[in-house]
């Protein structure tokens, strides 16, 4: 079985590389940090890689400054192992030292994983990596320390939008059950993760929401950030995430729209349908892309020129509709 050849590989390796994706998100920090801790307790020696920054919001826990953007110097891993990876380019500037290590394994669930390791750990009914990496360590006999079950409870939780989204199983709660009695504070992770915002993000959220424009009888929701709107605030690119779920959750809107100026001669969209309206078609008119409930585009018009002709498309889309 695949996890028997994963946890031998393990027990065999002595030096390993554990990888991120670009973009972090919980589920990847929080799934590098649990593997991280249950290979150094083996007494094994391990590095954690990610191309990109962990996200501010996961600053919470501990251990997220030994993540390392660049390879160690003059060291060699017998064993890298990639994490929440879909596909190798997910691995960004480690894609290297992936491909050349003498023996990889990917831990995955994304039903779009393309099996590019030599062990592929992959289970797409596993609501996040977290789970699949709790099961790993059972499989380790190793027990569970409160600075794992923090990392994989993080995990779990983001991936899961906090036990929401349909890909929450029974499974999932039960694995989080176990993860609560090893001495996590859930009153104060939900906090971090979901309540506390920087100034930054609300004076930016301010702003957008005041730009809320609706049309066709209130079915469109259109917000706008501007590249003002971002320097006035001193706002991160990051803090945009989420924005658009305000137009979204407004009752009877079909298609929500935010438009995010980059430069005075292009900007990008983001677009989030429900029901009837396929999102992607939309963004393929303006060459960009997605899935049926969110898509986007990068294009190469001023925002005032975007904002016109969006909304024309968006018009007769619905349209057809009635
Ligand atoms: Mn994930």
């Amino acid at each position: 079985m695949t996890i028997e050849n994963v946890v031998n590989a393990i027990s065999k390796a002595k030096n390993i590389a554990i990888i991120g994706h670009i973009m972090p998100d919980g589920d990847a920090i929080g799934s590098c940090l649990a593997l991280y801790y249950s290979i150094k307790r083996l007494s094994k020696k391990a590095s954690l890689y990610c191309t990109d920054k962990v996200p501010q919001i996961l600053n919470f826990l501990k251990d997220v400054d030994r993540f390392k953007n660049e390879i160690e110097p003059n060291t060699s891993y017998d064993l890298t192992i990639a994490v929440d990876c879909s596909d190798i380019n997910r691995l960004g500037s480690f894609k290297e030292l992936f491909l050349n290590s003498p023996l990889t394994i990917a831990i995955d669930h994304h039903s779009s994983n393309t099996g590019f390791a030599d062990i592929n750990l992959v289970d797409t009914n596993a609501a996040a990596t977290g789970e699949i990496v709790y099961g790993l360590i059972e499989k380790l006999s190793l027990e569970i320390d409160t600075d794992t079950a923090k990392a994989l409870y993080t995990a779990i939780s983001t991936d899961t939008g906090h036990f929401s989204f349909s890909n929450t199983s029974t499974e999932t709660f039960t694995i989080a059950a176990d993860l609560s009695r090893h001495g996590l504070d859930l009153e104060y992770i939900s906090r971090r993760l979901y309540r506390v915002k920087s100034i930054e993000r609300i004076k930016l959220l301010s702003r957008a929401l005041n730009s809320l424009t609706m049309y066709a009888n209130n079915k469109i929701a259109m917000l706008t950030i501007t590249q003002r709107d971002m320097l006035e605030t001193k706002a991160m690119p990051s803090d945009t995430e989420n924005i658009i779920n305000y137009a979204k959750e407004i009752e009877g809107v079909v298609l929500a729209i935010l438009i995010k100026e980059i430069n005075d001669t292009s900007v990008k969209i983001s677009l989030r349908t429900s029901e009837e309206l396929d999102a992607s078609e939309l963004a393929s008119y303006f060459d960009g892309g997605g899935h049926k409930r969110a898509a986007g585009a990068s294009i190469n018009k001023p925002l005032k020129a975007v904002k016109g002709i969006l909304i024309d498309k968006a018009m007769s889309l619905i349209k057809e509709l009635d």
